[in-house]
């Protein structure tokens, strides 16, 4: 456990965000163009406020990396925050400023005037102000803000890269937003097939709000379109689905060496996740034993071109996947589903009755730029917390310092799991 480990630092309207990634492998081929993908992702959703039309992220490598291959040491990322030339008097981290010299003062940027006192229902702005002892709620908001993500699809990237050298891959749809659930049953976790999930990551990938169900993507859209008109938020349900993935990731030897454990808490540690589920989830608990145990069944042949394809739990297979692809804490061999459930962004422009902490009077919430849905979003950094949780495991069963140690580790394992 914990062989990769990493830290995000920033502010949303600071400098930069900052992260640094400890233990991943030597030789592995990395150039910034391998998170550029996932940092693009993130940002596209239908549903996104103004700043997504100011950032187009992008990681610059600031070490571990030489001539595109991984060095074994630490990987430090540098994501330039480009709204920052805007925020530059309000965020300013030196102290000598003097408010009669900031270029903004007594504009409506004047970080005096700028000072929040009214806190969010159900935003981090009152309990971070009363634990940190905050007067001015920036001091809360800006960390607390979902730009942090950003930085940790960055390095999801880095843990996605190790993961499809050893053929694991990990993607996501929305299944849900603001009640409209997708109606293709691919998505329901009795389905096995990897290609079918592929197709519906496809479809997902060409839906502006990542849904792959047209019928439900239009209502989508036009309830989003309805919630901005109203100036109110929407959430939903986003599914992370990793395949090829070896039977024996986590274990159920301590409690906090469960995959499932630790998958949760990745998807839970997301701004804004309110419940996780893994396969069947809630349902499983409102069935019979005898209707949602995935039943086992062996094949030799199946051994041979599962080991091929990196995808194994040797000869041993299952019709349904109702557990998720996780059983006793350990993946089973079969793709792992974890969902996520996002509440609605609690930036809203109608307003919601709270108390000016200064005035200590009551008002109805005033507004600030925000999202309206980020539920698409959500999925990409869903993908990027699984992935590091997996890459962590695998890494903690396979070890080795270099790729090549790596790949070889689990090679021998997956023999011995063919011939088991
Ligand atoms: C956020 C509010 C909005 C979002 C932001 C998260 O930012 P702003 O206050 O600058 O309009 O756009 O998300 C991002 C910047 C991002 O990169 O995802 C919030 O309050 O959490």
């Amino acid at each position: 456990m914990n062989k990769l480990r990493f830290l995000t630092s920033g502010e949303s309207h600071g400098q930069a965000l900052v992260c640094i990634i400890d233990g991943v492998p030597s030789n592995l081929s990395l150039t910034a163009k391998d998170i550029e993908g996932d940092l693009a992702r993130r940002q596209s959703g239908y549903g996104r406020g103004g700043r997504m039309k100011i950032e187009s992220d992008r990681a610059q490598i600031l070490s571990g990396v030489r001539w595109g291959k991984t060095l074994g040491s630490p990987i430090s990322l540098l994501i330039k925050n480009k709204d920052w030339v805007n925020w530059q008097d309000i965020m300013s981290p030196d102290t000598t400023v003097k408010r009669s010299e900031l270029k903004n003062s007594g504009t409506k940027n004047d970080p005096e005037l700028r000072a929040v006192t009214r806190p969010r229902p159900g935003h981090a702005d009152l309990s971070g102000a009363l634990k940190y002892s905050h007067r001015d709620l920036r001091n809360v908001l800006e960390r607390s803000s979902a730009r942090e993500t950003a930085a940790r699809v960055a390095v999801g990237a880095i843990a996605k890269k190790i993961l499809s050298e050893c053929g694991i891959s990990v993607i996501s749809y929305v299944t849900e937003i603001g009640g409209t659930v997708i109606k293709s049953t691919e998505h329901k976790t009795e389905v096995t097939d990897v290609k079918k999930i592929m197709a519906l990551f496809k479809k997902a990938e060409a839906s502006p709000v990542r849904c792959p169900d047209k019928k439900a993507e239009e209502k989508i859209i036009a309830d989003i379109n309805n919630a901005m008109k109203k100036g109110d938020t929407l959430g939903g349900i986003f599914e992370v689905v990793v395949s090829g993935v070896p039977v024996g990731l986590g274990s159920y030897s301590q409690w906090d060496r469960k995959l499932e454990a630790r998958l949760s808490y990745a998807i839970m540690g997301i701004q804004a996740i309110k419940g996780v589920e893994i396969g069947l989830g809630f349902e499983m608990a409102r069935s019979a034993g005898s209707e949602v145990m995935d039943e086992i069944y062996y094949k030799r042949q199946k051994a041979e071109s599962r080991r091929r394809n990196k995808e194994t739990a040797g000869g041993f297979y299952r019709k349904t996947n109702n557990a998720g692809g996780i059983e006793g804490g350990m993946s089973n061999g079969m793709p792992i589903i974890i969902r996520g459930a996002m509440k609605p962004i609690p930036t809203l422009k109608s307003p919601l009755g709270s108390v000016d902490i200064n005035t200590k009077k009551g008002f109805r919430a005033a507004y600030e730029r925000s999202d309206v849905c980020a539920v698409p979003a959500a999925a990409v950094i869903g993908e990027a917390v699984t992935a590091l949780v997996i890459a962590d495991s695998f890494l903690d069963k396979f070890g080795g310092d270099s790729m090549e140690e790596i790949k070889r580790n689990y090679d021998g394992y997956l023999k011995q799991i063919t011939e088991f």
